[in-house]
């Protein structure tokens, strides 16, 4: 991947782990999304699940090109490391008055991975008005425990996002968000190139962290989402505690000593 370095900073890397998902906006030049929808009419070669990016995406093709723009290379090396793995990637297309939306649903299996997650690169090369069928996304909903689909009964959440973007917006979500393209209403055919990475090193303190201590990282951490639950959301904020101090390799770190409450085990004294 690329050597020009554009790491992400830890107030944005706790964003990430708060909001699930992390957007590039219009980063990708004109020619190369103008190139991009040649290169999906042609058709994307196969990649075999774990193939490393060099070979899975030689040098000069278009997805190498579009993996290491600095801004998105440096946030794939922030989140999964420089030599993530690809898992697989498609062109998910939302064909013009095709009249229904996707269900809602995570590309995840009940995942319980405490340590290390999966980020998806999601690329539209056109802009996406309110009408084209954008990726709809729930801020927050990574960490909670779904089996893929079973979430398509929501129809519609509070605080959801449904995606308008400039042409060239990147978005890197955690594997585990809840989304589905909506309906496309429009007369465009509306185009979103999803590539999945795989870790293949351990997700500790891969950005820079110059700014670990700074009091805003609690603050992305701690924050809440509409359509959470009064209690169950106070768990999500426990599920970012746990993958935050994973990330930072650092056991003792706390939002309101909720994580040191209830994991306080004080050893008996000896007797003798
Ligand atoms: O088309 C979209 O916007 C989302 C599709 C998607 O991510 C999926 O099918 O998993």
């Amino acid at each position: 991947m690329s050597t020009t370095r554009q790491l992400l900073n830890s107030v944005e890397v706790a964003r990430f782990v708060a909001h699930g998902f992390l957007r590039l906006d219009g980063i990708v030049p004109r020619e190369m999304n103008e190139e991009a929808l040649g290169v999906f009419a042609t058709g994307l070669p196969a990649v075999p699940y774990g193939t490393t990016v060099p070979k899975a995406f030689p040098e000069g093709s278009f997805t190498r090109r579009l993996v290491e723009l600095p801004a998105v290379a440096g946030a794939l090396e922030s989140l999964v490391g420089s030599d993530p793995s690809v898992d697989h990637h498609f062109v998910h297309t939302r064909e013009p008055h095709e009249g229904s939306a996707q269900p809602l649903h995570a590309d995840a299996l009940i995942d319980v991975r405490p340590d290390a997650f999966d980020v998806q690169l999601m690329y539209y090369p056109q802009e996406v008005t309110a009408d084209m069928g954008g990726t709809l996304v729930v801020p927050g909903s990574h960490l909670r425990r779904t089996n893929e689909s079973d979430t398509g009964r929501y129809q519609n959440l509070l605080g959801q996002t449904r995606l308008t973007c400039a042409a060239g917006t990147v978005m890197l979500v955690h594997h585990g968000i809840w989304h589905g393209g909506r309906r496309n209403d429009s007369d465009t055919v509306r185009h979103m190139y999803k590539i999945r990475f795989n870790p293949t090193v351990p997700q500790v303190r891969l950005w820079d962290v110059s700014d670990l201590h700074s009091p805003a990282v609690s603050s992305e951490l701690g924050r809440t989402f509409p359509w959470y639950e009064p209690a169950t959301g106070r768990l999500e904020i426990h599920n970012r505690i746990q993958l935050w101090r994973t990330l930072t390799g650092d056991p003792g770190f706390d939002i309101d000593h909720w994580a040191t409450r209830i994991s306080n085990r004080p050893a008996l004294r000896s007797q003798a």
